[in-house]
């Protein structure tokens, strides 16, 4: 009989990360990369000590519950948790780590894309051409709004926050920020600080979120907070969809309160909001903040020096529960 622990793993993983999963534990694999309902998972989880899902699988306080009593630990390939209930978790003894750190630098890529994209009129100028569609040139064509030297909001200054600071100063962005923590000065670099977003909104030209979320952060940019905005801002959301109120932000473009928005994550998703699709000033990507092969890979390392940690009776260097 094995002693190694069997581990499930949800989706396909890189190729480097699945065999050091093979060669350290029995593996129980996904190469068609099938999404599993709950109940799927909660049936191949049987005899398994571990699993590793993506945020596409939700663990909620009834799965969870239902989840066999063989498993230990649930070592998240994401840095965000908002699909695991972790108190279900910790009141069952379940471990819950995450993946952070490893995918900041790519986040915050796809951050800059969209707020370059939306404010460039990317998507739009992509669609033109592709579609032949682009007939001319004129002084008027596809005029949009520059990105240099304009105010930036960053709702949540964690890691990811804090290198699409350093990224949007290369741009010459001036970098204000809300969090429930002001940075050190150092962290801070110049940027300024508000403690409450009311103080931050009505500063920012562009705003982006890197905010968790949580019960607190659902549907945060509402209709009152977009009011708060400078007219013609453009707002970009590369952490989760559920943050804004898809109403509220889609009423806004269209009444050409809101400039432009680029976004990488959806309530919902991949189901999104009709409107976006169809309004012109909106960029969109389909959830890929850190779908580079860098950070795919560490992530992947990243969840399986967690479950190492938990194997060898150790405390998980990410551990979220
Ligand atoms: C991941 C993410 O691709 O890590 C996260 O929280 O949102 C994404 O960038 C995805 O969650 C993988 O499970």
């Amino acid at each position: 009989m094995s002693e190694k622990p069997v581990v499930l793993v949800t989706r396909k993983l890189p190729d480097a990360v699945e065999q050091r999963l093979s060669r350290d534990y029995v593996a129980r694999l996904n190469p068609d990369d099938h999404q599993y309902s709950s109940d799927q998972v909660i049936e191949l989880a049987a005899g398994a000590d571990a699993i590793v899902p993506c945020h596409t699988e939700r663990f909620t306080a009834e799965v969870i519950d239902r989840l066999p009593a063989t498993v230990r630990v649930i070592a998240n390939f994401s840095v965000g948790v908002d699909h695991v209930d972790l108190a279900a978790a910790k009141a069952r003894g379940i471990i819950v780590t995450n993946t952070p750190d490893v995918l900041s630098d790519a986040t915050a890529e796809v951050a800059m894309l969209l707020i370059l994209g939306a404010a460039r009129r990317a998507g739009e100028g992509e669609q033109l051409v592709r579609t032949r569609a682009w007939r001319d040139w004129s002084p008027a064509f596809m005029v949009g709004t520059q990105v240099t030297g304009k105010r930036l909001g960053i709702i949540g200054m964690g890691r990811v926050g804090q290198v699409v600071a350093r990224r949007a100063r290369a741009f010459d962005m001036e970098i204000h920020y809300h969090d429930v923590r002001r940075l050190e000065p150092e962290a801070e670099a110049g940027a300024r600080f508000y403690a409450t977003l009311d103080d931050l909104l009505p500063n920012c030209q562009f705003l982006t979120i890197h905010c968790p979320a949580m019960p607190g952060t659902d549907g945060l940019l509402d209709a009152g907070r977009i009011a708060q905005l400078p007219d013609g801002a453009i707002v970009v959301n590369a952490a989760r969809g559920t943050i804004v109120d898809d109403d509220a932000l889609t009423a806004a473009l269209k009444s050409g309160k809101l400039a432009a928005a680029g976004l990488d994550v959806y309530r919902g998703e991949p189901d999104i909001h009709p409107a976006y699709r169809e309004l012109s000033n909106t960029f969109l990507l389909p959830h890929i903040g850190s779908a580079t092969h860098e950070t795919r890979d560490a992530m992947g390392f990243r969840a399986l020096d967690n479950l190492d940690a938990v194997f060898a009776g150790h405390e998980p260097g990410d551990r979220v529960a």
